[in-house]
């Protein structure tokens, strides 16, 4: 529906010049930061947990996006399932906010009581002929890809969902997430817009500034460089970090290790990109000295050095390596407050204090993740002060960004704005 508030959201868009930043009211204005939950986080798929955050059966989570609360569990039959955490009652929500145990879903209100499978199973007082089958939990629209949990919050949920199915469930495979274990979260509510979350992550133009952790596991090929601008020194590591990808991604392919890059940006629904990137260094995990942090690899890996099979979408980064796996979801709060709730994931069978280190495993995105929450901060100052105007982003380093920025439009203009 087209009202006041949505004709001008249009015209900020058609103000957005390529190869430039956002305008400033797609990242400061309530109207937009209202569309852009209805657009991109209900209306396409978005990423909002895990198979293990749910191990076993009667395991429960609620995941709030907006007004929208949801609940992910796992049924008697040890199945996954995520239903609207609303009482066909009253409305009340059922749950509150984080992991619980349960058998029955019971409404605290006047007690009725659902199956995990959703069904209503017991109402009192509501008379002998009323029809419980029509009242229980209304169910979401979901897939599990290789254990990441994708929900779709509209009716008509993007079709084009399933080339990511296709991709992912063959690359994330031999990881076996489902059988991981959480062994560390945090939750970092950074002060910005999601959007400057999202276009942080893309692209490490600052990460050798601002990531010295991470910088010594990550290398920055895909992110380019401008080979006049580098000194001689630099352009030498560059060249030298272009050869080994070359090469370690050919060994990788011809030893049947999926490694070339998929994309699916301008002109689809579902937003998403992955390869394998090498890692710098001792060449095998994102820890402080680029060595495994698990001894106990994930799923039916053999190798520690197959690199880390990067995968995001517009509310996620992954990497997932030989030892361990780091997940990131975003969530919109506000327009200037964005949850980044990030998880690492060690084999289910992975001991701490025998099998891994906590602090090696987690040093590293917990640092670049506190200095990434830093950088948005100061990044939604800027935009919010009258003297901002979209700057160019670098050809060499923030493609990654334009192309993300032109997707935004194109999926506004899509959905009426
Ligand atoms: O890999 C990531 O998650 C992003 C992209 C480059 C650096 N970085 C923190
Ligand atoms: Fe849930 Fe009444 S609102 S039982
Ligand atoms: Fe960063």
């Amino acid at each position: 529906m087209l009202n006041k508030f949505s004709s001008s959201i249009s015209a900020i868009l058609d103000s957005r010049a390529e190869g430039y930043s956002l305008p400033a009211g797609l990242y400061t204005r309530e109207d937009v930061f209202q569309a852009d939950l209805d657009v991109f986080f209900r209306k396409h798929w978005i990423y909002v947990g895990l198979e293990c955050d749910v191990p076993e059966a009667g395991d429960a989570t609620v995941i709030d996006i907006g007004t929208t609360s949801l609940i992910l569990l796992r049924d008697d039959d040890d199945e996954i399932r995520v239903v609207h955490n609303v009482c066909r009652h009253r409305g009340t929500r059922l749950l509150d906010g984080g992991p619980t145990v349960i058998s029955k879903l019971v409404c605290p209100y006047h007690q009725w009581t659902y199956e995990l499978s959703g069904e209503l199973i017991h109402a009192p007082h509501m008379g002998t002929d009323f029809d419980k089958s029509c009242h229980n939990l209304k169910p979401v629209h979901f897939r599990s890809i290789g254990g990441l949990i994708y929900v779709c919050l509209s009716e008509t949920p993007p079709a084009d969902i399933a080339h990511l199915e296709r991709v992912m469930e063959e690359r994330l495979a031999p990881y076996d997430i489902r059988n991981t274990r959480v062994a560390h979260q945090t939750d970092v509510i950074e002060t910005g817009n999601w959007k400057l979350t999202m276009e942080n992550n893309r692209e490490c133009y600052h990460c050798a500034a601002n990531h010295p952790e991470l910088c010594v596991s990550f290398i920055d090929l895909d992110f380019g460089f401008d080979p006049a601008t580098l000194s001689e020194e630099d352009r030498a590591e560059a060249e030298e970090h272009q050869r080994l990808y070359v090469k370690r991604i050919a060994a990788w392919e011809a030893d049947g290790h999926l490694s070339s890059p998929v994309e699916q940006l301008a002109g689809h629904e579902t937003n998403f990109r992955t390869q394998r990137l090498i890692i710098a260094g001792a060449g095998e995990s994102q820890t402080p000295d680029a060595t495994a942090a698990s001894t106990k690899l994930l799923g039916t890996m053999t190798r520690k050095d197959l690199g880390d099979t990067h995968l995001w979408g517009h509310n996620a980064w992954n990497h997932f390596m030989g030892d361990h796996a780091v997940t990131a979801m975003v969530i919109p709060l506000s327009a200037n407050r964005t949850l980044v709730r990030t998880k690492w994931l060690v084999h289910k069978d992975a001991v701490e204090g025998v099998d891994y280190d906590l602090e090696k495993l987690t040093n590293v995105w917990v640092a670049t993740t506190d200095q990434d929450a830093e950088l948005v901060g100061r990044s939604q100052l800027g935009v919010e002060d009258p003297a901002y105007e979209p700057g160019p982003y670098s050809r060499f380093t923030e493609g990654q960004l334009d192309d993300f920025a032109t997707w935004y439009v194109e999926r506004m203009r899509a959905h009426g704005y």
